[in-house]
């Protein structure tokens, strides 16, 4: 087993102490622990599920079909009166806890007062509030604009027409395990086929895709791979695209449903400073990093990159759908009036949830709350991996940690199977794990910022069991 650079450093040392104690956590009106009354999917659920099947649409999948009730903390209460542990966050969203106090109270002052008026017709200050709060917080010093929506692929869009129209430029780069999405651009930018885009093109053109940066799966070894996969990028670039035709370059810091693939150190830096010198726009995708999951309030500022745009969903808004582009302010100004909207995009009651969760994580130091996540979790996932081969790489930061399971020892064949078994049994124990990875392969650990120490503690002792029953 190897470790990613990044995974155990400096970060998960420095809050060891805190790491033992139960933080300083808003109390739940969920009781915070695992309680199992029924098999899991309980017979409620398994009604409710046979409804699902004969009502929707047999195309909208589900991980565990444990039909929920209620929640908070690190807790899922499901209709049958399971607790589970939420090791999920619903794929990164309730960093700050579902049902978050703050962001219940912004959303029902807010729903008394009015529910819609959509901001392109008559605005309203929460938008600009929420935008406000995006510019102050993102990276860089410089003027910002931002300009929100509905969704993570709907963000990401937009971030895609304002660079074409800044920069006059039509091609866009993006990286292999990349996700950004599932509408038709966002479904081009992505890289993985099944399921999210088998049966679904054509897809959108003038986009071009580049290796990514993947030490473990490096093939001359995780040492040679900044070097090589930036060089490979460069040349790419130049031979296939041209830099003059280039708009911009899109990555996710942290890549997501790829597989929680942290680049080499040093490797966004030198791809966002060539973008810099090119006239490409250098786009973050931090929809799942974003907004203290990784022990910062994006993962971009651990290499110290300014990126020119950022586009935001998930965690903004604690569970409310929202998402954002924000980013330099003659970029985002480049824009011909009404070019930029769409009904419900900045929604009021959205704007009041996101008002309300960025105040819990500035309030409840959730970027803290997420190093010591990792300073809890890295020390059991590593020694998981001293005793089981199969995990071939424990990788990610702060609140977005993964293992990479493989069929064993030296051999890095990828373990789909392995990865189902262990994701089925923590489902089965009431731990609600998540999969990711383009091979399958990948155990993924998202929990809410809100759970405490020993209940996550309890979910780690679920996954080790998982190891031994499965192996
Ligand atoms: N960019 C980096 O992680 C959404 C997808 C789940 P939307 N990731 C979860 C699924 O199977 O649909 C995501 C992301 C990154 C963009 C998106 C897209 O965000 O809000 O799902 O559109």
């Amino acid at each position: 087993m190897t470790t990613a650079p990044t995974a155990s450093g400096e970060i998960a040392s420095g809050n060891t102490a805190s790491a033992h104690n139960e933080p300083d956590l808003e109390p739940s009106r969920v009781e915070q622990r695992r309680k199992l009354v029924t098999a899991i999917p309980g017979p409620r659920s398994r009604l409710l599920h046979e409804r699902k099947l004969s009502a929707v649409s047999a195309g909208v999948g589900t991980g565990l079909p444990v039909y929920v009730e209620r929640a908070g903390g690190g807790i899922l209460v499901d209709v049958d009166g399971n607790h589970l542990i939420d090791f999920g966050s619903g794929i990164a969203v309730t960093s700050v806890g579902n049902s978050a106090p703050r962001v219940v109270s912004a959303v029902k002052s807010q729903v008394d007062d009015f529910t819609h008026t959509c901001f392109m017709v008559t605005p309203y200050e929460e938008y600009i509030a929420v935008c406000e709060r995006l510019n102050a917080l993102t990276p860089g010093d410089g003027e910002k604009r931002s300009a929100l929506f509905n969704s993570g692929s709907e963000a990401v869009e937009n971030a895609i027409k304002i660079a074409r129209v800044f920069t006059g430029r039509t091609a866009i780069i993006t990286f292999d395990h990349a996700y950004h999405g599932r509408t038709n651009l966002t479904m081009a930018l992505t890289a993985k086929n099944m399921p999210y885009k088998q049966g679904f093109g054509p897809f959108a053109g003038e986009i071009y895709r580049v290796p990514m940066a993947y030490p473990y799966r490096w093939p001359t070894g995780a040492e040679h791979c900044a070097d090589e996969a930036f060089e490979a990028f460069v040349s790419q670039v130049h031979t296939q695209v041209g830099e003059q035709n280039t708009a911009a370059v899109i990555i996710e810091p942290i890549q997501g449903e790829g597989g929680f693939i942290v680049p080499s150190p040093g490797y966004l830096r030198r791809i966002a400073d060539w973008c810099c010198q090119n006239g490409i726009l250098f786009i973050a995708d931090e929809i799942q990093s974003g907004f203290c999951r990784t022990g910062d309030w994006f993962a971009c500022e651990h290499e110290g990159v300014v990126p020119d745009l950022i586009a935001t969903a998930k965690g903004i808004a604690g569970g409310l759908p929202l998402a954002a582009v924000t980013g330099r302010a003659d970029v985002m100004d480049s824009v011909h009036g009404g070019g930029l909207g769409g009904t419900y995009g900045g929604n009021p009651v959205a704007c009041a949830a996101a008002l309300g969760a960025i105040e819990t994580m500035e309030v409840e130091d959730l970027c803290g709350r997420a190093r010591q996540i990792e300073a809890l979790f890295m020390p059991r996932l590593l020694e998981l991996g001293a005793k089981f081969d199969v995990i071939g790489e424990v990788r990610g930061r702060g609140a977005m940690l993964a293992i990479e399971l493989v069929t064993g020892g030296a051999d890095k064949t990828p373990n789909p199977a392995l990865t189902a078994a262990l994701n089925a049994y923590c489902h089965s124990q009431g731990v609600v794990t998540l999969t990711a990875g383009t091979f399958g392969n990948v155990l993924r650990f998202l929990p809410p910022l809100s759970a405490g120490h020993d209940l996550l503690n309890e979910g780690l002792d679920v996954l080790e069991q998982a190891f031994v029953a499965s192996l």
